[in-house]
């Protein structure tokens, strides 16, 4: 029987068997609507999040303390792009052109990470950004790096190798400071302290306030909760802000032998749904200088589009 032929039903039952089965799902293999639009809609969001995320750190590259800092932050920044283009290229794959995900973003109707919509006032915040939010971030896309969309999958495995560096960057201006003077090692500590439940809020809310975990893990999108994620992340952090002298900013958390891990307070999972929805400290800023950069570089965008245009006259 061709695949035409088949029933929905039929065709569903065979996707789910080859996504139990671990085979990948390619870009022209038959799927689910709900599964190309999870996809469309997560990879997008991912894609925004890399390039949204440029910009917190990015202020700080005129004012990194020494040349060597300044090398390495350029060089985080500049990855950032970088998978934000490999993301936008892997959401494309399931039919949904770049152009309209930028204007959704630059719409302001269109998600991405919660984190990048705070400010970073102090050089700290280059080092927490990096040792906390990329730990969080390689966690979760680690988990990701084993998807059941193959596009995805493949650019997660070159995105978590790179956002690795990420972390040893962050760590490395994170522990200078901690080591540092009285002064640094506030500045380091209050860092921690304003990026603490955020980062935890970045692994997204509980399965009891999760739209998409269970359908998405059903489909192998995801293959641990939100919570799992979180966990992990928490479990590996604490002891290494601890190990630095720094406090983790809860007074509840600490290891609870029954289950093994460190237990800390759930974040205001209300803040999380203003901060998504537009409505947190950095929102409006971060799109408006998403806007202007946008702007700025129509000029390199319709004069490549040219010279696609004149090459293919010519052929
Ligand atoms: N931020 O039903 P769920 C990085 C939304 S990359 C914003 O649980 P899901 C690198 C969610 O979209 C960081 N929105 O959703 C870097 C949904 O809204 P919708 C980005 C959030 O998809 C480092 C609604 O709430 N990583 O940092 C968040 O199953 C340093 C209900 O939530 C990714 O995007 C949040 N934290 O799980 C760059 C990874 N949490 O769409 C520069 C891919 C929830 O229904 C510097 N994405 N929402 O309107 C994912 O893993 C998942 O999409 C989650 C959310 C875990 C974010």
């Amino acid at each position: 029987m061709s695949t035409q032929e088949k029933s929905k039903e039929q065709k569903l039952a065979e996707f789910e068997a080859r996504i139990n089965r671990g085979e990948k799902v390619e870009p022209g293999d038959w799927m689910p609507e709900e599964y190309r639009k999870t996809l469309i809609r997560m990879i997008g969001q991912h894609a925004h999040s890399e390039i949204v995320g440029q910009l917190p750190e990015g202020k700080w590259i005129p004012y990194a303390p020494g040349f060597r800092r300044k090398l390495t932050l350029v060089a985080k920044v500049q990855d950032e792009a970088g998978h934000g283009q490999l993301l936008y290229r892997a959401a494309e794959t399931l039919g949904k052109p770049r152009e309209e995900m930028l204007e959704e973003l630059l719409a302001g109707k269109a998600k991405y990470a919660n984190v990048f919509n705070y400010p970073t006032p102090t050089w700290a915040d280059v080092g927490v950004i990096g040792w906390l939010v990329d730990t969080a971030a390689v966690i979760n896309q680690t988990m990701l790096a084993q998807t059941s969309y193959g596009p995805y999958a493949r650019a997660m495995k070159r995105i978590c190798y790179e956002e690795s560096f990420h972390i040893k960057q962050g760590y490395d201006a994170a522990v200078a400071l901690a080591k540092g003077t009285p002064e640094q090692r506030a500045m380091v500590q209050d860092s921690v302290n304003r990026w603490w439940y955020p980062t935890l809020m970045m692994s997204g809310p509980p399965e009891s306030m999760s739209v998409h975990t269970s359908l998405s893990m059903r489909w192998k999108i995801k293959t641990k909760s939100n919570e799992q994620v979180r966990q992990e992340f928490v479990d590996l952090i604490v002891p290494q802000i601890r190990a630095l002298g720094l406090d983790v900013p809860d007074k509840d958390c600490h290891f609870d032998k029954s289950t093994d891990h460190w237990h800390y307070t759930q974040p205001d999972w209300e803040e999380l749904k203003r901060v998504v929805n537009g409505d947190g400290p950095m929102n409006k800023e971060r799109l408006a200088v998403r806007r202007k950069a946008h702007e700025d570089g129509r000029w390199v965008r319709e004069a490549l589009a040219a010279k696609g245009r004149a090459k293919a006259v010519a052929a």
